[in-house]
């Protein structure tokens, strides 16, 4: 049974417009399908946290019923994601018919197993996190996290017993230590673990937005709910002899889930002992990764720093937006954000280095060739290609280690390379001459270049779908630019008399605003 490449993103609040930071690790999960898709299968599951006290507030607060709310707002984040040319498998939204089953089955399944107990909750909630907390977490008497006023909770509540699952948790932290990445966010939770777990209350009372508790009387606790998309969605019926089960198992364990990390904590802690309550696997790997800020702040809903993500797209194309979000910080750190950062990395390295490659290419090449690639017939073709062959392995590894700087730097190579044997050998030149010695020079030459176009359309093809595929579509390209890329990438495949068609910019220069 081949397995396949199972990518989750949060399934992000309904409780406002979407923004970048949304986008953001979207499309980081948009990158991982797609580049695990250039050697295999793989699934990529995104959506929404439908229910909630923080989506009833801003449901009421609109004079609307949660679900007309979620119904008015769920075309919006689909367009998002969209406009950032995400291809998503599955979309979950947490009101289906085929999520609630399975978070009722599962509490079920946990009642009868004695993983949960009914007990009292007396203690602090932050409805902007919709989290629980100790009086002794407070920070001057307000959420740790957020910075947001808690209110005081005293109700009748189900717990799940995660106190019992500490020592499971310690042990796997030990003997999978790359399991949660990055290392800080490692060490952040281990500290945790080491300080003690307490039971989780998993319900709510007085309070109707979620699912019913089988029996009735409270509804389940957002995060409980919300963490069960991620099997919801792949059809879990924890029926070890169903087919269904099957086809379930050829995707759990997710081999990665991508998260902020300020949600840690849910997915590090609490979903694991959730999945092993239920006989299942924990995920291979949950990357928490840092925060898109401005000003040294996170970008948030509810802050009102959002940058208009849909502008952003408009403006520089959302393949460049794509780009700077990958390329500007290691993967895991927090980054600042500005349009005069974009800028200048999208003309340097984007307009400058990629884009004049494309165009002086394909200039040339209507100039020397009628625009038809020629036949080389020296013997540097293969010694230039030699150097890179290497190069789709190292890419891959990169991407799918997620590090995407690593993976734009080692492609930057190539573009490099491209760019210098353009300056030393000086097609404008071979061109004049009358010997054929500099006529074979200058189509090994003119060879190598579209050759090297073609694989680096190919090779930034999962961060830069779309003006990868146009400039595929220049090179007079008709295979599948997200084709195999161990079959596509072996230098000289490019077919001879290949007629080019060359169009606009690929990535027209933009002006950069004046700082503010
Ligand atoms: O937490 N920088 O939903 P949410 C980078 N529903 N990423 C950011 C970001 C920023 N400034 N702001 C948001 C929830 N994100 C829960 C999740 S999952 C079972 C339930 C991204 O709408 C990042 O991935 O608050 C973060 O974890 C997520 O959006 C939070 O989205």
């Amino acid at each position: 049974m081949e397995r396949v490449y199972y990518v989750t993103t949060p399934i992000y609040y309904i409780s406002g417009n979407p923004h970048i930071g949304h986008a953001y690790t979207t499309v980081v999960a948009d990158v991982l399908a797609r580049t695990a898709r250039t050697s295999g299968e793989s699934y990529f599951l995104t959506g929404v946290d439908e229910h909630g006290q923080k989506v009833a507030n801003a449901a009421a607060a609109a004079g609307t019923s949660p679900q007309e709310w979620c119904d008015r707002l769920v075309p919006r984040w689909k367009s998002l994601f969209e406009a950032y040319n995400v291809r998503y498998d599955d979309f979950i939204r947490t009101t289906e018919p085929r999520h609630e089953r399975v978070v009722q089955a599962v509490f079920e399944r946990l009642r009868a197993n004695g993983d949960i107990y009914m007990g009292t909750y007396e203690g602090w909630y932050c409805v902007n996190d919709e989290t629980f907390w100790l009086e002794s977490r407070l920070v001057e008497g307000r959420c740790p996290t957020c910075g947001r006023e808690v209110q005081w909770l005293s109700e009748d509540a189900w717990f799940f017993r995660l106190s019992a699952y500490r020592d499971r948790l310690l042990e796997h932290f030990r003997a999978h230590p790359d399991w949660v990445r990055p290392r800080s966010v490692y060490n952040e939770m281990m500290a945790i673990l080491e300080g003690g777990l307490e039971d989780l209350s998993i319900s709510r009372q007085n309070f109707s937005w979620g699912i019913q508790i089988p029996g009735g009387g409270s509804v389940v606790y957002v995060w409980f709910d919300a963490l069960l998309n991620y099997i919801s969605a792949i059809g879990w019926t924890g029926n070890a002899d169903s087919a269904a089960d099957e086809r379930f198992h050829r995707f759990w364990p997710a081999r990665t889930q991508l998260v902020g990390k300020e949600i840690a904590r849910f997915h590090t802690i609490i979903w694991p002992a959730v999945l092993w309550a239920i006989g299942e696997r924990a995920p291979e790997l949950v990357y928490a990764h840092g925060w898109i800020t401005v000003d040294g702040q996170k970008i948030g809903k509810s802050l009102g720093n959002a940058v208009d993500a849909f502008a952003l797209a408009e403006r520089f194309g959302a393949d460049a937006v794509r780009y700077f979000l990958l390329r500007e910080a290691p993967f895991g750190s927090d980054f600042s954000y500005s349009e005069e950062k974009i800028a200048q990395r999208y003309n340097a390295e984007l307009g400058n280095d990629l884009g004049n490659l494309v165009r002086r290419t394909l200039a040339m090449l209507a100039k020397y060739y009628g625009g038809a690639v020629p036949k080389p017939q020296d013997a540097r073709v293969s010694e230039f290609g030699a150097r890179f062959a290497a190069l789709p392995a190292r890419v891959r590894a990169h991407l799918l280690q997620l590090d995407f700087r690593e993976a734009l730097t080692a492609t930057w190579e190539l573009v490099t390379a491209l760019n210098r044997r353009i300056d030393d050998e000086k097609p404008w030149a071979l061109a004049k001459s009358e010997n054929e010695r500099d006529a074979a020079a200058l189509r090994a030459l003119m060879y190598d270049l579209c050759e090297g176009l073609r694989w680096l359309a190919m090779l930034l093809h999962p961060i830069m779908p779309e003006r990868t595929a146009e400039i595929w579509r220049q090179l007079g390209l008709s295979t599948p630019v997200d084709g195999d890329w161990e079959q596509a990438l072996q230098w000289g495949r490019f077919e001879s008399g290949t007629v080019t068609k060359p169009g606009d910019a690929v990535f027209p220069r933009i002006e950069i605003p004046a700082p503010a």
